[in-house]
């Protein structure tokens, strides 16, 4: 979603800085997603450790409170370059474009991450709401949760990933 784009080389580029614009705009500045917010770590009520790998996160199933600040541990104990993203289906849709650009550049392998090609090209993955690791790594990403139920879940982007299961709804307590 966030993409500092330093140099337009194709009209695809521009297009795709456009699309990314708009995406910005609802998630980045101003007004937060509806899916939730960066949290304070002094309002972190639980943890969960969440790892991944292919195709799969673990534990299957994550429940939280609304308004809820959770403390999330991502690790990567897959071979491949995963992603952990808190988001919505219309988020992770905006998000795919720039997840295939990353690949087509040759800033995503299979398992390795090409820092400086994505500093180079200043697309560094920063959104609030995921991350992207290779095989071992781990991060952290506190999330207040909304006050009211919302669809909400974790997918990861990274092409293919998700349309092969690596999606998973985040559940509210209270809700079925
Ligand atoms: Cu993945």
């Amino acid at each position: 979603m966030k993409i500092t784009t330093t140099g337009i080389t194709s009209l695809a580029a521009g297009l795709l800085a456009l699309s990314s614009t708009t995406a910005l705009a609802d998630a980045g500045h101003g007004k937060a997603p509806e899916f939730g917010r960066t949290g304070d770590e002094h309002h972190v009520s639980r943890t969960y450790e969440v790892r991944m790998g292919e195709m799969y996160f673990k534990p299957g199933a994550i429940r939280v409170m609304p308004g809820e600040t959770i403390r999330f541990i991502v690790v990567n104990e897959g071979d491949a370059v995963h992603e952990f993203n808190l988001g919505n289906e219309d988020a992770w849709e905006s998000h795919a474009a720039e997840m295939n650009r990353m690949v087509d550049e040759g800033m995503i392998d299979y398992d390795v991450l090409r820092h400086g090609k994505m500093r180079e090209m200043g697309m560094m993955h920063a959104d609030p709401n995921a991350v992207l690791l290779e095989p071992g790594e781990r991060a952290e990403i506190i999330w207040t949760f909304p006050d009211k139920v919302t669809e909400v879940g974790i997918a990861c982007n990274v092409p293919g990933h998700r349309k092969s299961g690596m999606v998973q709804d985040i559940i509210f307590r209270g809700e079925g």
